[in-house]
Order: structure tokens, then sequence, then C-alpha cells
């Protein structure tokens, strides 16, 4: 089993921990699944916390991963019962952390397989190009489709997104389907560090 423990959490850049090891972000909506996807891939089912009420965390989460990596679960947007003074606050953390994050390798961008992905999806993804981030898209609560309804989803995001279909990866963290496959995509990015 790969150790994973929980290092802090955090608002700020001061409360980051060192940036020692390479680093990947979990993003996305909030409710899409960011800490279930975590738990999945690591086969523990209560190291991040789900299913609170949405848009409660504020803050980031930082996870040591075998001592070899980092994974940062980030607060989820696009919750509409959040007060101007909350997004201005989540806007400010995310920026400062994505712009200043220097051991920041890639950022997963998770959305919902059954919706195409919305404005604050968007958004994120030209911030993430903006700041020259490396994206890994992913499609979760895939278990929510079957067979065709799948395909034809997975085609009409695809195209939303302007990205081929082949790097877009499908999930499920009640399945695990897509699992091996973000490890694959995960490790490949850290070794490009020479940190393997
Ligand atoms: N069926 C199904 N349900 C899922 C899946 N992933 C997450 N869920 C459910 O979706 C809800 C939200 O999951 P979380 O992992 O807490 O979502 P989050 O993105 O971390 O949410 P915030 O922390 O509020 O931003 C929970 O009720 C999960 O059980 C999935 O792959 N399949
Ligand atoms: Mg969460």
């Amino acid at each position: 089993m790969i150790k994973a423990e929980f290092i802090k959490s955090a608002s700020e850049p001061s409360g980051y921990p060192p940036p020692e090891k390479p680093e990947i972000a979990f993003v996305g909506r909030s409710n899409v699944g960011k800490s279930s996807m975590i738990n999945a891939i690591l086969d523990r089912k209560k190291l991040v916390k789900v299913g609170k009420t949405p848009g409660k965390t504020r803050l980031l989460n930082f996870f040591n991963i075998d001592d070899r990596m980092t994974l940062v679960d980030l607060p989820g947007y696009g919750f509409a019962r959040v007060s101007k003074t909350e997004k201005e606050k989540w806007g400010k953390s995310i920026e400062a952390y994505l712009g200043q994050r220097e051991n920041l390798r890639a950022c997963v961008l998770i959305m919902d397989v059954r919706h195409l992905p919305t404005n604050d999806d968007m958004n994120m993804l030209s911030w993430l190009e903006a700041f020259q981030i490396p994206v890994i898209p992913v499609l979760t609560k895939c278990d929510k489709l079957s067979g065709n309804k799948l395909t034809k989803q997975v085609n009409a995001v695809s195209k939303h997104l302007m990205m081929e279909k082949d790097h877009i990866v499908l999930f499920s963290a009640m399945t695990k389907k897509g699992k091996d496959e973000i490890w694959d995509i995960i490790n490949e990015v850290i070794c490009e560090d020479g940190a393997c």
C-alpha cells in the first residue's frame, strides 16, 4: 500500500509545506468528487473528508505520498451559495498557489462526466494555460453512465474542451475505473523531474 499522510492545511503561501517534492494538485467544481478521487487512487476511505457541506473547504490540503511527491486537494469552485467576499478569497488563494508554487508539476482538472464543462471549468482551464501549468483532464462519476451514453457524453465533452478524447481520463471513485491510468500519468509527470 502506498504511504499517504496528511501534512497540513493552508490558505496562503506562508502556510504551505516546503516545496521539496514535486507536487500535483486536484482542482474542480465543488462537490465534483476531488476528495473522493484522491481517496480512491490511494486506496483510502477517509484520508480526505468527503461529502461535507459543499463550498465549506476554503483551505488547500497537502498530502505526502511515499515521501516522493505531494498531492494537494484545492478548494472547489462554482458553489452558488457562497458570498462575493468568499469567492474573492477563493480566487486570491488559488491564484497565489497557481502563480507561486514552484514545485507544482501538473493540475488534475476534475469534471463531472454527466455535464458539459461549466463556465467555471473553462475559466480554470484558461487560468492553468495562462500559468503554463500542465493539465490532466479527468471526467469522474463514470459509473453513473453506461455504454452508449458514456461514449456520446465523452465525445461531446472532448469537443467542448477542444481536447482529444484519448487525452481525457475516464474515472470513477466508486469502481476505481481509471486509477491505473491516472497513476501512469502522474508518475510520468513526476519522473520527468528526475524524482524516480
Ligand atoms: N457515484 C459516484 N459518486 C461519487 C464519485 N466521486 C464522488 N462521488 C460523490 O460525490 C459527492 C462529493 O464528493 P467529494 O469527493 O466530497 O467532492 P469534492 O469535489 O471533494 O467536494 P468539495 O470538497 O466540497 O469541493 C459525495 O457524495 C461522493 O460520494 C464517483 O466517482 N461516483
Ligand atoms: Mg473535497
